[in-house]
Order: C-alpha cells, then sequence, then structure tokens
C-alpha cells in the first residue's frame, strides 16, 4: 500500500509538473476525491478506451484537458489495459466543438453547447473505438475531460455514450477567508494555501492542486482572501504575488478574484475620502483596475463585505451599496470584471429590548430598494438564510425581491455553525432545501413556480447573469481536514453545476470516487451522509432556533444565553414561559411580510407555519402542540435524545467498514465519530437541562435530569480537586465540575467513587475538558489498578472549560461489583488544569 501510494506521489508531482511548472507538493489533489483516478478501479470500463489521447488544439485549458485524460486513463485502467489498447488501438479526441467540426466533418455533434458546457461520445470508426470530449469553449473541454474521468471513476456504464451537459449557473465561485499573516476566519484546516506573514507564499503548488480539485467539479472562481480585507493586498507589490496565485490556477480555468475594503482609496491611496461618489475615488478605483488586469488579464472581479460587523461602506457619506458598487463595476467592465457585493449588511448593535428590533429583517430592508439600480456587472450576494449560516434557518426573502438585479447565492462549506468539521455534517440536504425552495415570486395571476435555484440562475427573472459562492476555508492540513468533510466541497461543485442533482446522489458519487466503489460502503456512508445534518440539528437547535451556541466567540459547542441580551440579533427569546422569536407581521417584527404572499400567509399564521421554522416565526409558549401532536417543550427534550442517539449510530455504521476503506483512513474516521458521539451528548445534555430548569415542565419520559449511571465529580472524594461552577452553567452536568490547580504541572489530583449497583460489565465514560495549552493526562483506575489512561490533547476551543471542550473517553467492558472503587487521576499540564465532569456507567453492549 505505501509502495503504491508514493508511485502515485512521484506520477503526479510530474504530472504536475508538465501542467504548470510546479513541483511536487505535500498536499495533494489526489488525496480528495480525484484519489479514484489513482486506483485500479475500473476493469468494466476498460475496454473503451485507449491511451491516445490527442488535442486538437493548442489552448491552455485543452492541453490540461488532454493531461488528465492521460493520467486518468493510465491509473484508472491498470497494466491489462495496454494490451488491450495494443489489440484495439482507438483514440480519444479532444477539443472545442469548433475544432472537432472541422477534423470530424461527420460527427454527429450537437448544433450548440451552451457556454462553459461539452458533449461525450463514443463511436467506431474504421474499427477503432473514438471517444470524443468535444467542449463549447476552453473551460467545457476540460470539464468534460474530468466529467468523462468521473464516470469511469463511479463505474458508469459507457457503452453507448453520448451525453450533453453545461452548467446551470455562470458565477460558480469559492471564497477563502484567508489573511495575509496566514491565519483564515473560520476555518478549521490550519494554515493558508495562499498567504504567509503578510505576503503571497513562495510555494504555490498547493494552489495549483487546489484549482485542479475545483475544476474537476466545474468551479471557476476562487476569491482568495477574506471578506473582512487587508487593504494592503491592493498595493503593487502584494498585486504582484496575487498574479502569481493566478497563474498557477489559470491551467484549471479557475479566474483569481478578490475581496476589497471600499476605503482603500483612503487607507492605502492617499485620498481624502472614500464616497464613491467622489470623481477622485472613482479614478482611484479605475487606476487600480487597470493596475490589476495589466498583471492579471484575466481576473475575475471583487468581492465588497461594507457597512457591516464593522467594515467601513458608503453610509459613512449618505451613499447607498448601489453607489458604491457602482463605482467599483464601471472600474471593472472595460475589463469584463464583476462585483460580487455581498448583502450581509446589518447593524449589530440592535436593541435586543426592542420587540420590533430584527436583524432578520436587514437585507431585503436595506437592498429591496436598490432593485434595478446596480450596474450589470453586479451581482448581489445573499446568504442562504437572512441570518448567517446557522443549523437551520428559512430561506433568505431577498431572493424573490431583487428582480431586476443579477443574484447569487453564498452558502459555507466551511462549518462554522455546523460543527467545524469535528461532526459529520453533510450540508448537501440542507443546500438542495435552499435550491428547491419555491419562494412563489410570480403574481398569482402567472401561478409560475420560482425556486431559489432558478432565480440564481438569472432564469426567473431573466438575468444575464447570476450564481453560487462558497465559503470553502480550505487550509493546509488535508483541505478541511477531516476526509468526510470533503463531502460538502465536491457536493457544492456538483450542485453549482447542476442544481437539480440528488443530495444523495451526489454523496453516493463521491464515496465512489474517495472511498470505494464496493456497494457496501457507497451504501453505508451515503446513509450516514445523509443521516448526518438532521442529527445535527436535532442535538443543537431543531425548530427553527438556530444553532444555540455561543454566538460571540467559538460558534461550535452550546452557549443558549449568548445569543440574547446583546445587539448581535440571533435572538431565540427564551424565558420561562415560551420560546422563540415573533416575526410576524400582525404582533412581531413583521419579517413574514418580506416573502411574497403566500410564503408570506405559510409563515404568518401558526396554523400553517411548519414545525420546522416554528421557532423562527413565532413566540409560543413550551405547550404549544406541534403539527406532530407533540409539546414545544417535549419536543425539544425528544429531539436531543434522538439526534444524540442518531450521532451515536453514525459511528455504528462506519464500523462495518473495517476493512472495506483504506485502514488509516477507517481509524481517523472512527475517532472523530467517537468523539461527534460524546460532543452531541454534551450538547443533548445542555439543552435539555436548560430548558428544564427554565421550563419547569418535566420530561414526560423521564429522561431530562436523570442520568442513571453518572457519577458527579463534584460527589466524589476529592484529593487535589476543587469543585468549581462551570460558564454557561449548561454546559457541564449539574452545572459543576472539578478541576486540579491550573498553573502546577507537578501535582496530580483524584476523584473517587464507590460502586453500590449490581455486579456486572460496564462501559466507562470519563466526561472532561479539554483545553489547549496543554496536555492533561488521566487515569482511569478500578480498585488501585489502572484501566485506562488517555491524555486530553485535542485542539479544541475556548481557553476555560465549557461545552466547547467538553470531551468523553469511554472504556468497554469494565467487570464491577459493590464496593469497587472508582478513580480518574487526573494531571495537569500548564493551562490544562485535567478538569473533570463526571464519570458514566453504562451497561456493556457485549
Ligand atoms: C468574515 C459571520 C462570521 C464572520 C464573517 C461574517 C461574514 O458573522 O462569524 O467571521 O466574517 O459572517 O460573513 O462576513
Amino acid at each position: 500500500m505505501l509502495k503504491k501510494r508514493i508511485n502515485l506521489f512521484i506520477g503526479l508531482g510530474f504530472f504536475l509538473a508538465l501542467a504548470g511548472g510546479f513541483s511536487a507538493s505535500s498536499q495533494t489533489s489526489d488525496q480528495a476525491w480525484l484519489q479514484a483516478l489513482s486506483r485500479d478501479s475500473v476493469e468494466q470500463a476498460r475496454p473503451a478506451f485507449s491511451l491516445q489521447v490527442r488535442a486538437l488544439g493548442t489552448g491552455a485549458l485543452e492541453q490540461s484537458a488532454a493531461l488528465e485524460l492521460r493520467h486518468g486513463f493510465a491509473n484508472l485502467t491498470s497494466a491489462s489495459f495496454l494490451v488491450d489498447a495494443h489489440s484495439n488501438p482507438g483514440e480519444t479526441i479532444v477539443g472545442t466543438a469548433k475544432e472537432l467540426r472541422k477534423a470530424y466533418p461527420n460527427l454527429p455533434l450537437p448544433s450548440a453547447i451552451e457556454p462553459e458546457g461539452f458533449w461525450l461520445y463514443r463511436t467506431r470508426s474504421q474499427g477503432h473505438t473514438l471517444v470524443v470530449v468535444a467542449g463549447a469553449d476552453q473551460r467545457g473541454v476540460l470539464y468534460g475531460a474530468f466529467a468523462l474521468l468521473r464516470l469511469l471513476a463511479t463505474h458508469q456504464n459507457l457503452a453507448h455514450l453520448n451525453h450533453i451537459d453545461h452548467p446551470a449557473l455562470p458565477v460558480r465561485w469559492v471564497d477563502e477567508w484567508d489573511n495575509p499573516d496566514g491565519s483564515i476566519e473560520r476555518g478549521y484546516a490550519g494554515r493558508s494555501l495562499f498567504f504567509e506573514g503578510g505576503h503571497v507564499r513562495a510555494d504555490l503548488a498547493p494552489v495549483a492542486a487546489y484549482a485542479r480539485l475545483l475544476a474537476s467539479v466545474g468551479i471557476n472562481g476562487c476569491n482568495v482572501n477574506n471578506v473582512n480585507a487587508a487593504p494592503e493586498l491592493l498595493d503593487a507589490d502584494h498585486l504582484k504575488g496575487l498574479a502569481r496565485i493566478a497563474d498557477a490556477m489559470r491551467p484549471w480555468g479557475v479566474r483569481l478574484a478578490m475581496s476589497v475594503d471600499v476605503s482603500s482609496p483612503q487607507k492605502i491611496g492617499g485620498l481624502s475620502t472614500f464616497d464613491p461618489a467622489d470623481p477622485a475615488v472613482k479614478a482611484w478605483w479605475a487606476a487600480k483596475a487597470n493596475e490589476i488586469y495589466a498583471l492579471i488579464p484575466d481576473f475575475a472581479g471583487f468581492t465588497v463585505k461594507a457597512d457591516s460587523e464593522g467594515q467601513p461602506g458608503p453610509s459613512r457619506f449618505g451613499r447607498t451599496p448601489a453607489d458604491a458598487a457602482n463605482t467599483l463595476a464601471a472600474a471593472l467592465e472595460p475589463h469584463g470584471g464583476v462585483v460580487l457585493y455581498r448583502a450581509f449588511v446589518y447593524n449589530h448593535h440592535l436593541d435586543w429590548r426592542d420587540p420590533k428590533a430584527d436583524r432578520a429583517r436587514a437585507a431585503y430592508d436595506i437592498f429591496h430598494p436598490l432593485d434595478g439600480k446596480f450596474a450589470p456587472n453586479v451581482i448581489i450576494q445573499t446568504k442562504e438564510g437572512p441570518i448567517d449560516f446557522q443549523a437551520q434557518e428559512p430561506v433568505s426573502p431577498l431572493f424573490a425581491g431583487l428582480r431586476h438585479t443579477n443574484q447569487a447565492m453564498e452558502i459555507e462549506v466551511t462549518q462554522e455553525y455546523t460543527g467545524q468539521q469535528r461532526h459529520l455534517v453533510y450540508l448537501a440536504p440542507m443546500w438542495k432545501w435552499v435550491l428547491d425552495f419555491d419562494l412563489r415570486a410570480e403574481t398569482k395571476s402567472e401561478n409560475r413556480s420560482t425556486p431559489v435555484e432558478e432565480i440564481i440562475a438569472g432564469q426567473s427573472f431573466h438575468r444575464p447573469l447570476g450564481g453560487m459562492v462558497a465559503v470553502a476555508g480550505v487550509g493546509r492540513d488535508g483541505w478541511l481536514a477531516s476526509p468526510l468533510a470533503m463531502a460538502n466541497l465536491y457536493a457544492f461543485g456538483r450542485l453549482a453545476w447542476n442544481p437539480n442533482l440528488t443530495a444523495a446522489g451526489i454523496a453516493q458519487e463521491w464515496t465512489r470516487q474517495t472511498l470505494s466503489n464496493d456497494p457496501v460502503v457507497v451504501r453505508t456512508v451515503t446513509k450516514m451522509l445523509m443521516q448526518s445534518w438532521p442529527a445535527y440539528v436535532n442535538y443543537t437547535g431543531p425548530l427553527g432556533m438556530q444553532t444555540l451556541t455561543d454566538i460571540t466567540g467559538s460558534h461550535y459547542g452550546p452557549n443558549i444565553e449568548a445569543s440574547e441580551n446583546n445587539g448581535w440579533g440571533q435572538w431565540h427569546r427564551a424565558d420561562h414561559l415560551g420560546v422563540g422569536m415573533d416575526r410576524t407581521v400582525a404582533t412581531g417584527t413583521g419579517y413574514a411580510g418580506q416573502y411574497p404572499p403566500e410564503i408570506a400567509a405559510l409563515y404568518e399564521n401558526l396554523a400553517t407555519c411548519p414545525d420546522n421554522l416554528l421557532l423562527f416565526f413565532h413566540h409560543v409558549p413550551y405547550t404549544y402542540k406541534l403539527h406532530s401532536g407533540q409539546t414545544v417543550i417535549q419536543y425539544i427534550y425528544d429531539s436531543h435524545y434522538q439526534g444524540a442517539a442518531e450521532a451515536a449510530e453514525l459511528g455504528t455504521e462506519w464500523a462495518t467498514l473495517k476493512g472495506r476503506v483504506d485502514p488509516a483512513l477507517f481509524e481517523d474516521v472512527r475517532a472523530r465519530l467517537a468523539y461527534q458521539a460524546g460532543h452531541a451528548i454534551v450538547w443533548r445534555d445542555a439543552i435539555v437541562q436548560y430548558f428544564l430548569k427554565l421550563s419547569g415542565i418535566p420530561d414526560t419520559k423521564g429522561r431530562a435530569g436523570r442520568y442513571p449511571g453518572r457519577m458527579e465529580a463534584e460527589d466524589a472524594r476529592l484529593s487535589g480537586y476543587k469543585v468549581f461552577d462551570v460558564i454557561p452553567w449548561e454546559d457541564a452536568s449539574g452545572g459543576k465540575a472539578v478541576t486540579c490547580a491550573p498553573g502546577s504541572s507537578e501535582r496530580s489530583c483524584s476523584a473517587m467513587w464507590t460502586y453500590t449497583g449490581k455486579p456486572g460489565r460496564f462501559d466507562i465514560a470519563a466526561q472532561y475538558f479539554d483545553l489547549q495549552g496543554g496536555v492533561a493526562q488521566f487515569t482511569l483506575m478500578v480498585n488501585g489498578q489502572p484501566v485506562a489512561s488517555w491524555a486530553g490533547d485535542a485542539q479544541l476551543p475556548s481557553p476555560r472549560p465549557d461545552g466547547d471542550n467538553s470531551t468523553r473517553h469511554t472504556v468497554h467492558g469494565i467487570a464491577l461489583k459493590p464496593g469497587d472503587t472508582l478513580r480518574v487521576q487526573g494531571t495537569p499540564d500548564k493551562d490544562d488544569p485535567a478538569a473533570l465532569d463526571y464519570i458514566e456507567l453504562t451497561p456493556a453492549a457485549n
């Protein structure tokens, strides 16, 4: 296995060197779904193709396409391929439709292939196999080559290959929130591929590998820097660096874009103002655009975050987003660039006591009145929901509110509010729900559906431009750090290409290419992926409550009150009587009225509001009955127990794949899923005990607040350990835990309990807080004999013990009898005080 990997690595390095002039790097695109191209996996398709690949033209992307096919055919077909190739020497011809028409006038080429589209065809000509990859244009050729390889790698029957396809959306970009110092805002996979120490990195081989990965799923643009933009990236030196990035991505048809700070003319340009209406400001941007295009002739455009979360904006001068966007658009227009102006504009100093204040309203309130005022090369980029990438939100009403403006939808691949890649959460089902959502934006008489996917494709309102943008957050740690999280990046590309694909179909495709074509693997992993988002919603914040996390900090673990009593406006308004935000027109903030009439009525009325968004639109008592017949409070209890059980199930399902997937990958994912199952319990217990205390209403199933088999650390016989109050209280069982003198690395502490139950075999879980800045050691002893030792060496958020870092270590099958002692010994290390919450005994499964 190791030898094979090394060979592949050398092969790819050679291939990249040919394609883009780069040396081999430790991060390759073959570490993701393209690894299928490096496996012997298409035996049945083998006779269809030969090694002969001929590009008709000399275009760079056509050359990339031909190289991809040679590389893919060679790796997909093993040595026996050559024998067949010898006895049946066929050819694969790669070119634009125009080139093919000229060279093969008798080919039944479709009369028109849409921009960036392709036609794949197989026939026999004079006893030889002829395979055709015809692109509408250069990008189409490349996308066609990758599509052909995908069909092969997923074992599709290509006997009658005759396939035409094109992307639904013209703008298909990833946004990276990378800073010049190499850090990545909301990135969970290490340092930047693009920047280091204030500059563009010298080694851009990983950037070329990333562009190849993006191209393989049809992504055509990459915005490389944080939307909280560093103005210095526009200076002459940095632009030269950015031009090198553009060079690295160009062989893959991925155009470079950048985020800009609208105050740049003042901050770095020496002007006294950045008023977008000022002629000097307009001239500054025009000159800057000329400078950029001189270095990067195919520069894609600017992304803008302004008047948002502290970023400067046109409001400083009484100007509108349209004024700012159009000034930038005018500068880019002569060169063919576009402006993606973000609708994520809101006041984060809202008065939380004001029942009419509502962050969800902001985008529509600000942008709807400007509809039709944006230049033709401006696209308004709107987050999928009205708040901020929560685990569950309604669709943004702004999509229906801009009929004379180009639109793009922004989604998040990096799992900011959805488990930060430590939790398996496949987001395609959520994105699909948004894409398919019919906003009923046309008048009733027309009775025409207007699903989001058609609006952003420009179809519904006849707009020339539109797209989908994903905040990707890739870094140098295996792209997204977690192998299964890569399904989200893959799914984004596939949905931006074709929003009609199904989430399950994409999951299957990804699994086949990344893991195996073994039907058991495909079935199991697809099932796991499809279960993961509903499970996460269940254990974090169901009924439209949003992710009940620390919204002012990590956005990771549970912290229910963090949303309240501040100006950020992510409120759920829970009190002792009820929960939910009244956004109705009748009695609330009026947000529901921003939707077209049919949808507004759906959400406005309690009787029709769907359960899964009830608390986003309505404030109801805990005893309110859902359509399902359950009360709200009972649903909160039930969904959290169900969600935690579903999270555990993911690990059980994965365990069945032992021996069917790569052993190292198996173990990596196994450990991640075990962690997730433990953290889902932290979420479950935090939310359940919080709402039990707040509502005072017991769980009809008797679970909330009762934990059979749990032994609290604060109730143990403590030696060295001190009891402390965890903040927020709901993040620890009973609100308390114990800590071992932070700062001291000499001493150990211990917590001891005596077992009083019946004799039996048990799984023993120790719930501890794994803090950064030190590696505490723990030992579990039974009657003084160690049965397990482990290190608190994870890198989890928060510098203090709370739900961000509460972690579970489980030991299986320990025999206990009454009178036995159980002891956890914790040894702190630097800033990690070996804090402990409880141990929990459950009867061993076998
Ligand atoms: C780049 C959220 C994130 C911020 C991000 C912002 C945005 O608030 O937490 O990190 O800033 O969205 O999308 O601009």
